[in-house]
C-alpha cells in the first residue's frame, strides 16, 4: 500500500543520525496505541525510551488511563493532548533524559510529533498539519536543557495486519485517496464497534455525502469524496472520541515484534 519515497529517505536519516541520538520519544496515537506502535522500533533499539499518548482529547477518557499505566509498568508515558500545559510536557521530558541529552521524537505519520515539539520549544519552529507527510526531512531544535530532532513519520513497507492498517486510517495516519477498500471497510467497522453507531457504510456515506453536497450530475452522492471526507473528519475527532485499540497486552506483543523486524529500507 502506501509507502511514498520519503518516508524510506527518513528511515536512512534516522539511522544516519542515530549514534547522536541519546533517547527517544515515541509519538502514540491514544486512541490506537497498538496500530500506532507498529513501526520498526529495532532502530532505537539500544536507545532511552519515552512514550507519549497523544491526541488524548479523541480518545475516551476510561481507556486514556488504562493505557498509561499500562504502558508505565516498563517505560515512563505522559498522556498529552493540545490541552496539556507546556510547563507539564517540558517537566515530564526533563525529568526523563539525562541533561543535555539529544532526543530523537518519532512515530508514524500525522501522529503529532512535531505539535509535540513545537511546544517543548515554545515556538512554531518545525512545521504541522493535518495530513500525514509533512515532515520531510529530520531538523534539529536545541533548547535550554536538551536538543530535540524532528523526523518524518514512518511506517513499515508493508503493512500484513489489516487491522493495523485499519485503525491507521481511523486515527488519520494514511494518505485518504489511497487506502484500498477492504481497509476502509474493515475500518468502518471497527468505528461502529466503538461508537455504537449503527448505520451500515454504504447509508453513512449516503447521508453524510447528501448532508455535505458532495453530488455529481443528477443529483446522486460522491461516494469517494464522501467517504475520503467522512473518515477525514472521524479522525479529526469531529463524530467523538473514541479508542479502538482496547487490548493493552496485545501491546507489548507488538513492541517485541517491532524490535525485531529489520526493515533494510530497499523493500
Ligand atoms: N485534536 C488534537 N489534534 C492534534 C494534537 N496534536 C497534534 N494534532 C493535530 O494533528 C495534525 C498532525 O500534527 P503534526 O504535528 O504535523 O504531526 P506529525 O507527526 O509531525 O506529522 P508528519 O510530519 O506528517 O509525520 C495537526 O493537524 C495537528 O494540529 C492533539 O493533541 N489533539
Ligand atoms: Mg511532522
Amino acid at each position: 500500500m502506501w509507502y511514498p519515497g520519503h518516508v524510506q529517505k527518513a528511515k536512512r536519516q534516522i539511522k544516519e543520525n542515530i549514534k547522536k541520538i541519546d533517547a527517544v520519544i515515541i509519538v502514540l496515537d491514544a486512541r490506537a496505541p497498538v496500530a500506532t506502535v507498529s513501526f520498526e522500533l529495532d532502530i532505537f533499539k539500544s536507545k532511552r525510551k519515552l512514550f507519549v499518548l497523544n491526541k488524548s482529547d479523541l480518545s475516551d477518557e476510561g481507556y486514556n488511563e488504562i493505557w498509561k499505566s499500562e504502558i508505565s509498568k516498563t517505560f515512563p508515558v505522559f498522556l498529552h493532548s493540545k490541552h496539556t500545559k507546556r510547563a507539564e510536557l517540558v517537566d515530564f521530558v526533563s525529568r526523563n533524559v539525562p541533561p543535555d541529552s539529544r532526543v530523537c521524537v518519532v512515530g508514524v505519520p500525522n501522529v503529532g510529533k512535531s505539535t509535540i515539539i513545537n511546544k517543548i520549544v515554545g515556538r512554531h519552529k518545525v512545521q504541522t498539519g493535518a495530513q500525514p507527510g509533512i515532515t520531510r526531512g529530520v531538523q534539529w531544535v536545541k533548547i535550554e536543557n536538551f536538543t530535540l530532532m524532528d523526523s518524518p513519520g514512518i511506517l513499515y513497507a508493508e503493512i500484513f495486519v489489516k487491522e493495523i492498517s485499519a485503525k491507521l486510517l481511523l486515527v488519520g495516519c494514511l494518505p485518504f485517496e489511497q487506502v484500498p477498500d477492504d481497509i476502509y471497510e474493515l475500518a468502518y467497522e471497527i468505528y461502529r464497534e466503538a461508537s455504537g453507531d449503527v448505520a451500515a457504510l454504504h447509508e453513512k456515506l449516503e447521508e453524510f455525502g447528501r448532508k455535505r453536497g458532495l453530488l455529481r450530475k443528477g443529483g446522486v452522492v460522491d461516494f469517494e469524496r464522501s467517504k475520503q471526507l467522512f473518515f477525514k473528519e472521524l479522525s479529526e475527532g469531529r463524530f467523538g472520541r473514541f479508542t479502538y485499540d482496547r487490548e493493552p497486552e496485545l501491546f507489548w506483543k507488538v513492541v517485541e515484534r517491532s524490535h525485531n523486524i529489520v526493515d533494510n529500507g530497499d523493500t
